[in-house]
Parts: structure tokens; sequence; C-alpha cells
């Protein structure tokens, strides 16, 4: 199959979901979120949004699989399946804060070869095929070549559940504070990872996080020339719950720290 010949198609219904979630999002009130599990959130609008997203990807390659934030697994067997975050940063959405997106990959296999970000507030879509480069609104994009980690400003996100993550993360936090341009904490992790693939950000690290979290945009941070890999520098970041990606000229000190936080 032409992966690039998706993009067009896959460009233009998450246009139109992020459109419906910008509608959405000036009658939403707060008595219309439910709880998932403690701290996670989610409403109507995050289900509808992946029924717009899953019926126009099954349309587009027929017998495909899904792995949906909201409805699980579905055809887990079939060579391609779509990885979808139909509203990733949805607390942010619910507090009116305007950092959230949806995150859409595609897997051949155990690989990803498209990924689609679509940054809602700010009406930036951030698309990649793999070998063919990463934009946003179809203009190149690339990592910023950083200097050093001291001239560098680097997002993360806060692990959610695991205690030991936390641990680890307060004394990296500890180190980098003082030793760079300062730390960033979005909520949605799609969007650290595409403004990392812009130059925005020189690095973004999480823990615990899911598939659909990090799938599109991991490809769209390779595309535009950054290292992406789990924290073992291995390249278990999709299903592997940790995620570095950085410009290539700090990835190997940040991975070091991570690995093992200077005491304090
Ligand atoms: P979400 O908004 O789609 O849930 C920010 O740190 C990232 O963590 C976001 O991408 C967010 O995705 C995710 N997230 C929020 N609450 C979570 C929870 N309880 N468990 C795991 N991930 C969560
Ligand atoms: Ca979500």
């Amino acid at each position: 199959m032409e992966i690039a010949s998706l993009m067009p198609a896959v460009a233009q219904v998450v246009r139109e979901t992020g459109a419906f979630i910008r509608t959405e999002r000036q009658r939403f009130q707060a008595a219309q979120v439910e709880y998932k599990a403690k701290n996670d959130l989610v409403s109507y609008v995050d289900r509808h949004a992946e029924t717009l997203l899953q019926d126009a990807f099954a349309a587009l390659i027929p017998g495909c699989g899904f792995i949906n934030e909201e409805t699980g697994i579905i055809n887990p067997d079939s060579h391609y399946r779509w990885v979808i975050d139909p509203l990733d940063g949805t607390t942010n959405f619910i507090y009116n804060i305007p950092f959230y997106s949806i995150s859409v990959g595609l897997m051949d296999g155990e690989e990803v070869v498209l990924g689609c970000v679509y940054e809602i507030c700010h009406d930036e879509l951030y698309t990649a095929v793999k070998g063919q480069g990463a934009f946003m609104n179809d203009q190149p994009i690339a990592v910023r070549q950083s200097p050093s980690l001291s001239e560098s400003l680097i997002a993360f996100g806060s692990p959610h559940g695991w205690a030991d993550h936390l641990v680890q993360l307060t004394a990296v936090i500890h180190h980098l504070m003082p030793n760079t341009r300062g730390m960033r904490r979005l909520g949605s992790a799609a969007i650290d990872l595409v403004y990392t693939a812009a130059g925005r950000f020189d690095a973004y690290f999480e823990a615990n996080l899911n598939p659909w979290d990090v799938a599109g945009g991991s490809l769209i941070v390779q595309e535009a020339g950054g290292i992406v890999t789990d924290f073992h520098n291995g390249n278990n970041f999709v299903f592997g719950r940790a995620i570095l990606a950085a410009s290539p000229a700090i990835h190997p000190q940040l991975l070091a720290i991570l690995q093992n936080p200077p005491a304090r």
C-alpha cells in the first residue's frame, strides 16, 4: 500500500474531528465529565471524536485493526493497525486550557509508518510518513540543533500511578531545572512530541504513557531529525510506557540523566 496516498484523507478527517472538538468546547459543562479511573477523565466529546476517526479510517483500509484509547483493541491480528487518541490532553480540554490534540498513528506490523497530530486550538496539523520528512500545515519542520543541554528547553510529563517513577522524576527535575533554560509541562504528550519535532522544545520525556499518546508523534519527531527511544535506549517506546524524544546533540546526555539521576 502507498502510505503517503492515505494522508490527504487522514488530514481531512482529523481536521474535521478537531473542528467538532473545538465547537463542543464552547458548550461543554463540567457536569459532563466522567471518571475512567482516579484522575483519568473522559466525556462524550472523546467518545464521539473517536467514532468519527475510527469510521473514516476503517473505510480507508478495509479489515484494518485499531488500538483506541476509548473503545480498546479491534482486529489485533490485522497487518495495519490505527492507534488513536481522539483527545490527548483531556484534562486541559475540561479546564479550558488551550493545549489538547488528536493523535493518530498507523502501524504496519510493529512499525509506525504514518503519524498525524492536530493541535486543535492553534490549528496546527503535524504529519509524517515514514522516510518522507515531517510537516506542520504542509511546511517542513526540523528539530532544533541544540547547542548544549544548558541552552535547552525541556518538556516532560509526570507519570500517572507509578510512585517509583515519581521518585526518579523528582531527582531528574532537581538536576535539570538549574542546568537548562527551563522545563515545561503541557499536559498533552502528543503536543510535547510535535513541539519537539518543530524545534520549540529541545527534548521531551515521560513515563507510564499508552501507545495512543505517543505513536503518531514519535514518528513525527523521527522524521524531523530527532532521536526517539525508551529509557533503555531501545525502540520499545510505543508499547513500553517510557519515551525520550530529543534533538540528536542532547539525547545521550538526557538518557544518562534519566537512567541515573545525579544525587542531590
Ligand atoms: P489523555 O489526556 O489522553 O488522558 C500528560 O501527562 C499525558 O498523560 C497526556 O497525554 C494524557 O493523555 C495522559 N494521561 C492523563 N491522565 C492519565 C492517567 N490517569 N493515566 C495515564 N495517562 C494519563
Ligand atoms: Ca485521550
